[in-house]
């Protein structure tokens, strides 16, 4: 794309001789069309560029991202076989834009395990709060039956010396009835986080039926990757959440999932980590939401040689147990890989399930799963690793179940990447989106 004029890429594309389908070629004509309105604004009053200019910068990047992908500037697609094309990627994320929900319906009752309090409660994309929402989690928080969020956001400079590096902030919002959240500063009111969170998890850790957060937490972000300890937001008698370490174990820790994982009815936390061999480790959960390691191993000897940062626990053969699916970066001996559980929460002496690796697009950032029977999927959301190029793309591959059967449906290049996808229904029809809708991204199922 380097060098290209913008008015070059703005033309027509079908005078541009690339071959795309007539539903393509609307979209993307659309998107130049909205591309030159935003070069409109710019004649514009400055009151008037200023109330406009968040949605402008939003759809500006979301368009640029359309025109790098149909000029074919962008890098990267699948060495697997099956279908996808840029041309699918272009349909799904034009063709379905994200409209936010007036309202967003609440679950009757908190599952017991992470994933499906995060991915099976209906979850519609949301309008998020400015600044930071990489670390997001939902629930009623609050107790009201509305929908809330919780969010962690950095406050430090990763160029600074780690001596100035200062702790993030936790904090909840409320859902009003028009989809926009509004702080909601008594329900936290000690609200230092830790250093440097990277994923929040919902379930009731403590038993009192209302939903509590674990957040996986790596520390400082670059060397001497000194790690730190993961945190707990526990609900308290009265309504309110306070804030704890969830055990003293320290680690770079990038991801974590939550069941009960030895069955004693109190629900637990695998966390996974890197810089030590075991890669990730079991914290059991005393019913109060303090957690100690467990020392027995329960986890796959495969994930030790590679580089994993992502997991989730989800029943992917619908059997009734939760599996183990765990990825990260595929060009450091870290295969994405699935843990059929043998029906005892043990994966230790379980072969992986691997699934098709994607060219350049070889860090993995989450999984859903949809479907059922013959329709069952697992969707893995990536951005760009192995060719030099790190955390520069959005590319979703579908992979069928149990065949293995893998396209890339959504591949841009350059493109923000997003950290989180969610199953959910646009228009009537069934998709697989990012929960912020200011992303502007899904692809139908
Ligand atoms: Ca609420
Ligand atoms: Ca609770
Ligand atoms: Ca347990
Ligand atoms: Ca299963």
């Amino acid at each position: 794309m380097a060098g290209k004029p913008l008015s070059e890429m703005l033309t027509p594309l079908s005078s541009q001789g690339i071959p795309l389908t007539d539903n393509e070629k609307t979209a993307a004509d659309e998107a130049r069309a909205e591309i030159l309105n935003a070069r409109d604004w710019i004649a514009m009053p400055a009151q008037e560029i200023h109330v406009r200019n968040t949605a402008a910068t939003l759809f500006a990047a979301f368009a640029l991202t359309v025109v790098a992908a149909i000029a074919g500037c962008g890098g990267g697609g699948g060495n697997n076989s099956g279908g996808g094309s840029n041309g699918a990627a272009i349909g799904g994320d034009i063709a379905s834009p994200v409209t936010p929900p007036a309202t967003q319906p609440l679950p009757s009752a908190l599952a017991t395990n992470s994933y499906a309090n995060f991915k099976s409660i209906g979850l519609a994309p949301q309008t998020l709060p400015d600044g930071d929402n990489t670390m997001r989690a939902f629930g009623d928080f609050a107790g009201n039956g509305r929908l809330d969020l919780f969010r962690a956001v950095l406050t430090y400079d990763v160029g600074r010396p780690i001596a100035e590096a200062t702790p993030s902030r936790f904090e909840f919002y409320n859902r009003q009835a028009d989809g926009t959240f509004v702080r909601n500063t008594t329900l936290l009111p000690q609200s230092t986080g830790c250093l440097h969170p990277r994923k929040a998890i919902v379930a009731d850790f403590n038993g009192d039926t209302r939903p509590d957060i674990f957040v996986a937490c790596h520390g400082y972000d670059t060397v001497p990757f000194p790690g730190e300890t993961n945190k707990i937001v526990l609900s308290q008698p009265g309504g309110g959440y306070v804030v704890r370490d969830a055990s003293a174990d320290v680690g770079f820790n990038h991801g974590a999932a939550a069941a009960d994982l030895n069955g004693d009815g109190k629900i637990d936390v695998i966390v996974v980590h890197n810089f030590y061999p075991d890669r990730a480790y079991v914290l059991l959960n005393d019913g109060s939401g303090s957690f100690t390691r467990e020392r027995t191993s329960r986890l796959p000897a495969s994930i030790r040689t590679g580089n994993y940062y992502s997991i989730e626990l989800v029943d992917i053969n619908e059997d009734g147990q939760l599996d183990l699916i765990m990825g990260g970066h595929e060009f450091d001996a870290a295969p994405t890989s699935v843990y059929i559980n043998p029906g005892s929460n043990n994966f230790s002496a379980v072969s992986p399930t691997l699934i098709p690796p994607v060219a350049n697009e070889g860090v993995v950032l989450d999984f859903t799963v949809t479907g059922t029977g013959s329709t069952r999927a697992l969707w893995v959301l990536r951005t760009s690793g192995g060719d030099g190029s790190f955390y520069q793309s959005k590319v979703i591959q579908k992979v069928a179940w149990p065949g293995l059967a893998s396209s890339v449906v959504l591949n841009s290049r350059p493109a923000r990447w997003i950290p989180w996808l969610v199953p959910t229904t646009q228009n009537g029809v069934a998709v697989v989106a990012s929960d912020n809708a200011s992303d502007s991204t899904s692809v139908p199922q």
